[in-house]
Formats: structure tokens, sequence, C-alpha cells
């Protein structure tokens, strides 16, 4: 078929919602954006365990501490879906993996900031998984359906994270004042990251346009982020806690919350590699790469002494 036509089949599948998959025509364009966006949302799913992880052993109490182990699993299932989605345009995991390590992928920019106190465990939660449902529930309508059929069950965990987060930090809120003053603390620190996670402004960001027009994204970067700065300016009132914007204001007329002016210079500083813990993150999972190879080698020769029945392993697709 010629190229024309089968753009026109494409398009004409984007417009009447119809999801695209693996096997059918796609411009290469196409591709490269999804390979890009999926994949750098698998890494920052797995580079997110770290920050976390850190508070594992230290939660206060068995409960928190079994809690806080199953939404660190939950990330790792997460980036598996999300490397799975990105295998099927045809690019290999170790592909991927070698691109995050030798820095040529990016991550979220969120997880380059240190998780100083437990009161952050509460604070990621609520902040950053909640901007994250955000970002991703309109995900879930992506036109490449493997994407979009991933981003579901993670929308369902990422919704436990939140709640888990927000709990934690209700809790500190009610406590002591040393423990009110933790969470506010902590809210303080992750605000600002947080509300960078939706990226550049939308006359800075160069895929938005073409990404938006594939319907690979259904909303802006601005737009998003000002549904996620109205929803928390209100939440933080049940905690009692504010903040730490002074510009923070409801603005009957465009029936929104206003806001001060984002520090783009941080942003990109953390974007290329110089945020607080960027080092330190891409070591710790390079090492624990290196650490795992044992694994690797020995499924692998595994597999090679014990090939499944091609039916039994389609099953387990
Ligand atoms: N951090 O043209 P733009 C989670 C880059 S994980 C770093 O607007 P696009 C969780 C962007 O990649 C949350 N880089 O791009 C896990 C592009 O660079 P390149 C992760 C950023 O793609 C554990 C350039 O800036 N979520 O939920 O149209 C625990 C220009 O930007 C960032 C996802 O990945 C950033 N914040 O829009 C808890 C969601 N922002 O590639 C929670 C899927 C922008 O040209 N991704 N850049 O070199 C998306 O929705 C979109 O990719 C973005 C950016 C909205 C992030």
């Amino acid at each position: 078929m010629h190229n024309q036509e089968e753009e026109k089949i494409f398009l004409d599948k984007i417009d009447k919602e119809i999801k695209i998959e693996p096997k059918d025509w796609m411009p290469e364009q196409y591709r490269k954006t999804l390979i890009r966006q999926i994949s750098q949302h698998a890494h920052s799913e797995i580079v997110g365990m770290l920050p976390e992880a850190n508070w594992i052993t230290r939660a206060p109490s068995l409960r928190r501490k079994a809690t806080l182990i199953a939404k660190v699993q939950d990330e790792a299932g997460h980036g598996l879906y999300l490397y799975s989605a990105a295998e099927t345009m045809n690019i290999s995991r170790d592909e991927m993996i070698e691109q995050l390590h030798s820095g040529k992928a990016k991550y979220s920019s969120i997880f380059n900031y240190p998780t100083l106190s437990w009161a952050d465990m509460g604070a990621i939660g609520w902040l950053v998984d909640g901007a994250a449902i955000m970002n991703q529930v309109p995900l879930c309508r992506c036109s490449y359906g493997p994407y979009a059929r991933a981003m579901i069950r993670i929308c369902k965990e990422e919704s436990f994270h939140q709640r888990q987060g927000f709990e934690i930090l209700l809790t500190l809120s009610k406590g002591s004042e040393a423990q009110k003053q933790m969470a506010q603390d902590s809210i303080n620190r992750w605000w600002w990251p947080s509300i960078m996670m939706f990226g550049p402004n939308d006359d800075a960001s160069p895929h938005s346009k073409q990404s938006m027009a594939w319907k690979i994204k259904r909303f802006s970067n601005d737009e998003l982020r000002q549904k996620f700065i109205d929803v928390c300016a209100e939440q933080v009132k049940i905690l009692g806690l504010t903040l730490p914007d002074e510009k923070l204001k409801w603005n009957e007329e465009r029936k929104h919350y206003d806001f001060g002016e984002i520090n783009w210079e941080e942003f990109w500083n953390v974007v290329n590699g110089n945020g607080p813990c960027n080092k330190e993150r891409l070591a710790a999972r390079v090492k624990a790469h290196e650490d795992g190879a044992w694994v690797r080698e020995a499924a692998a020769a595994h597999a090679k002494k014990n090939p499944r029945p091609l039916k039994g392993r389609l099953a387990t697709v």
C-alpha cells in the first residue's frame, strides 16, 4: 500500500478514536514519540522506587512498613507494564535500560530530590502520586492501545498510593506540634517540584502540539498543572496546613487558583542532570542492574535448558 493511503487510514483511526495497535502502520515520528514518552515513564517508575525505599527500614510501625513496601513494589510493577508496552514498538528492554544508564533517556525530575523525613512519604503519596494521577488518567485514553491499557491498572494503584500518602500527612497533622511541623516542612519542600512534574509551560513545550494532535496527550501541560493546583489548594485545608505560595489565590473570574512563578531554571537544571540527587539515583540504578546480572544469566540458562512449549508461553503473555 502507498504510504499516503496508510497515513490516511492511521489518521482516520485517530479521528474515530480507534486504538492504534502494534502491527498497524504508523508514522515513524509517532513511534519515536511514544518510545520516548513510554520509556521515560517506565524509567520514572523504577527510579521512583529509590526515594521511598530509603524509608522502608525506618517506617514508624509495622502497618506503615507493610504499606510502604507494597507501594514501592507497585512502582516496580508499573515499570514492568510500561517497558512491555514500549517493547511492542520494536525497541528492546536492553536498549531502553542502556539509554537510561548512559543518561540519554530522561526520567521524571521529581525523583532527583532527597527524602529527608518520614513525612516525605506522606508528601510523595499525596503530591507526587497525586500529580501522576492527574497526568495519567487522560493517558488511559491515549491513541496507542498497549500504553492506554497499561495505564488503566496503573491509575487504580496510584489512587491507593495517593490516599495512603494523604493519610500519613493527616495523621501527622493531628499529632504533636513537632509532627505537624514535620508535615508542613515536607509539603514546603515537595510542592514546587511536584508542579514541575507536568513539564514546561505550553509555549515552551516542543512536543505538546503534535502529541495532542495524535491524541497521545489529551490535555496540555499547563491545563493539567492548573487542575492539580486547584485540587490541592482545597485538600490542604483538610490538613490544616498550607502550600508554600504567597500568590496562591482563588480567581473568581477564571474559576481557578492563581499561583506564583515556577523556578524554570531549577527545573531545567534538574532535567539536565544537575539536581540534588541525579548522580546518586543513576549510580544506584546502574549498581542494581550490575548486581542483578547473575539473575538474568541464570534465568537465560534455565530457559535454554527447559524450553517451554509454545502453547504454554502464549498463555502467559
Ligand atoms: N521531568 O515537550 P515536553 C510516577 C522533558 S512517575 C523530566 O512538554 P512531553 C511515580 C520531556 O521529556 C511520573 N523531563 O514533553 C513513580 C522533553 O524532553 P526530550 C512520570 C521532563 O513528552 C514512582 C522536554 O522536557 N510520569 O508516576 O510532550 C512513585 C520537553 O517537554 C519533564 C510520566 O512520565 C519532567 N517533569 O510532555 C510515584 C507521564 N517534563 O524527550 C509516582 C508520561 C518534561 O525532548 N509522560 N520533560 O529530551 C508525559 O505525560 C509527558 O512526557 C510529560 C512531558 C508531560 C512528562
